[in-house]
């Protein structure tokens, strides 16, 4: 039978990983954890394999370099499909995202939406009515805010939090989204991720979040991070409005 993943990317999370993982196996039971270290030199990868010989439901998938969040979630997400999870998630390592509340989304999952189709993606959502963050500074909501509505616009996506990394997917969303054509590797995959989802036209839906800023540990957001999604988005958002004028055009021509 297949059952819940719940994917935990670290890079340096010593200090929060097995906290995290308990929650998670309190939280959702039924679940397994697989944790995806990038070889941390701070030896986070020892600690989940120390975690995944105390519990059979824990696994752990160890990658030789840093190579960015989104590389990770790829390899994870092959990882999930070729052993039949169903669904999947995905979560920061560093508490951000609470397991008390990813029963409420994984239900998201199972109720149709508002127009009473199927749920494809769900959304732990910090920029609807209900979602709410704690311990951001104002800079840092701003360039999240921000970011998610030159995406919404750019892209014409529905989401409000665009940038999300707390997320529920059916692995049948993840088989229609063509992973191989996922290339970014930043913080900015979320958004790739929803924009192949808006391709392939799966529903996505919101359910609010509170977010909890970092308490232990450093952030791995940089520039570059934030100026691959900007260039991306930029670049996706451009491409879409051609095509779309190629097809009115060719519609236009038939007509
Ligand atoms: N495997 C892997 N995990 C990563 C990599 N970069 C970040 N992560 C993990 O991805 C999650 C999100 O990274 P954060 O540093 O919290 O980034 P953020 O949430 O955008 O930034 P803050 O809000 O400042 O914490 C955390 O669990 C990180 O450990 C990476 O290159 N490889
Ligand atoms: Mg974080």
């Amino acid at each position: 039978m297949s059952h819940a993943l719940v994917v935990i990317p670290t890079y340096n999370e010593r200090e929060n990983l097995a906290a995290l993982v308990a929650r998670v196996r309190v939280a959702v039971p039924e679940a397994s954890v697989l944790v995806v270290d990038d070889g941390s030199p701070d030896g986070t990868g020892y600690i989940a394999d120390g975690l995944a010989a105390d519990d059979g439901a824990v696994h752990v998938l160890h990658r030789t370099a840093k190579q960015g969040l989104g590389a990770a979630y790829l390899d994870a997400f092959e990882w999930a499909l070729e052993r039949g999870h169903d669904p999947i998630v995905q979560m920061d390592a560093d508490g951000s995202h609470q397991p008390e509340q990813l029963p409420t989304l994984l239900a998201a999952l199972e109720a149709p939406d508002a127009a009473g189709r199927p749920v494809d993606v769900v959304i732990g959502s910090r920029w609807i009515p209900g979602g709410a963050i704690e311990n951001w500074p104002r800079r840092r909501e701003l360039l999240s805010r921000w970011g998610s509505a030159y995406a919404r616009t750019m892209l014409r996506l529905s989401t409000r939090d665009a940038t999300a990394g707390y997320r529920v997917f059916r692995a049948q969303a993840l088989r229609a989204i063509r992973l191989d054509d996922v290339h970014t590797r930043g913080y900015g995959f979320q958004v790739d991720m929803l924009w192949h989802a808006r391709q392939a036209g799966l529903v996505v839906v919101e359910v609010p979040i509170t977010f909890v800023e970092r308490v232990r540990g450093r952030s791995k957001m940089s520039p570059f991070i934030v100026l691959e999604a900007m260039v991306k988005v930029t670049g996706w958002g451009i491409a879409d409005r051609f095509r779309r004028t190629r097809e009115v055009d060719v519609e236009a021509r038939s007509a």
